[in-house]
């Protein structure tokens, strides 16, 4: 179901010795348990974190693993610091075009045909919101906290990513999140919906291992069925052509735009972005 090359994920190392991997994975009683590891850039969505991801959901697609828990390493305080900025175009190209890793892995999860899960430990930036709110089900601890980061880049974030935001909260708190970019406190996120259970960190594994055992223990044609019916009433909208051309022109003159090539400039100067509305 996946659409991504069969890419091993290995962080680049330096150093002689070998880095350890940034994507690994296990089955633990019928479920499959993808870690993401890239402790150095706090697991941005790189394609090769992403190509890692999408290979071990591919490997428990083959395996016919029910549900699959997406989490970050033990003791990492960023679940996923979102999108590689490093690996953005830079405003010669749709920053979040069909084929970008990020778009490849918010599909991976969504054709998935069982529940992904994700377990979120850490704070979730940008894509790494959107790639959570693409999973079935968040289960989040006191550490968690959500932000969409779009307006500190100047980036246009892209329609498919704004409805599946639309789809779980009311436009009010979409708009919120979107305006401000600032980080949804766990108590927040469980009271707007954006996760299932808050649970205290001692018990988030457990906690969300036990949800995903029992899923194991149903149907796994009807859960398949039920879950792609779900992703098509959400995800098939007829949009008008011309609509469509006018977004795409819309968004085309923000990433063309001087302050997108600020944003990115900024993060990686490590200053605020200064931004002119040009
Ligand atoms: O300087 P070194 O080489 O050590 O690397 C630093 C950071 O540059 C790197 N890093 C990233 N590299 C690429 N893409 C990223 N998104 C990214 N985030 C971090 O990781 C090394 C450690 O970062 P540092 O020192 O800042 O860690 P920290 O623990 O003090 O702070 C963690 C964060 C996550 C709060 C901080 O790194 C941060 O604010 N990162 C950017 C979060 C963000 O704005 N993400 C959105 C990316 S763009 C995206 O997802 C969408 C396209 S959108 O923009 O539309 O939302």
């Amino acid at each position: 179901m996946s659409d991504a090359p069969a890419t091993p994920a290995a962080a680049p190392s330096a150093s002689a010795a070998p880095a350890p991997p940034i994507v690994t994975s296990e089955v633990r009683g019928g479920v499959g348990i993808v870690t993401l590891n890239h402790v150095a850039h706090r697991n941005a969505l790189s394609a090769a974190l992403v190509n890692g991801l999408i290979d071990a959901i591919a490997g428990f697609e083959t395996q016919k693993l029910m549900a699959v828990v997406l989490r970050a390493a033990p003791g990492m305080s960023v679940w996923s610091a979102g999108h590689d900025i490093r690996e953005l175009p830079r405003g010669d190209a749709d920053p979040l075009g069909y084929s970008d890793p990020l778009e490849r892995v918010l599909r991976a999860i969504r054709h998935y045909p069982g529940a992904v899960i994700a377990m979120v430990h850490g704070t979730v930036w940008g894509g790494a919101f959107d790639l959570v709110a693409s999973c079935d089900m968040i289960i989040a601890d006191e550490t968690s906290g959500f932000a969409i980061t779009p307006v500190n880049l100047g980036l246009p974030y892209n329609t498919t990513g704004l409805l599946h935001f639309v789809d779980r909260l009311p436009m009010n708190l979409v708009r919120e999140m979107f305006f401000t970019a600032t980080p949804v406190k766990a108590e927040d996120a469980a009271r707007w919906g954006i996760v299932n259970h808050l649970v205290p960190s001692a018990d988030l594994e457990t906690f969300t291992l036990a949800l995903a055992d029992g899923i194991t223990r149903k149907a796994p044609l009807a859960l398949a069925v039920i879950k792609e019916q779900l992703r098509i009433i959400s995800d098939d909208r007829p949009i008008a052509a011309q609509t469509f051309e006018r977004i795409q022109d819309m968004r085309r003159v923000v990433y063309e735009s001087k302050d997108y090539e600020e944003g990115i400039n900024a993060f990686f100067a490590k200053r605020k972005p200064v931004f002119k509305g040009e």
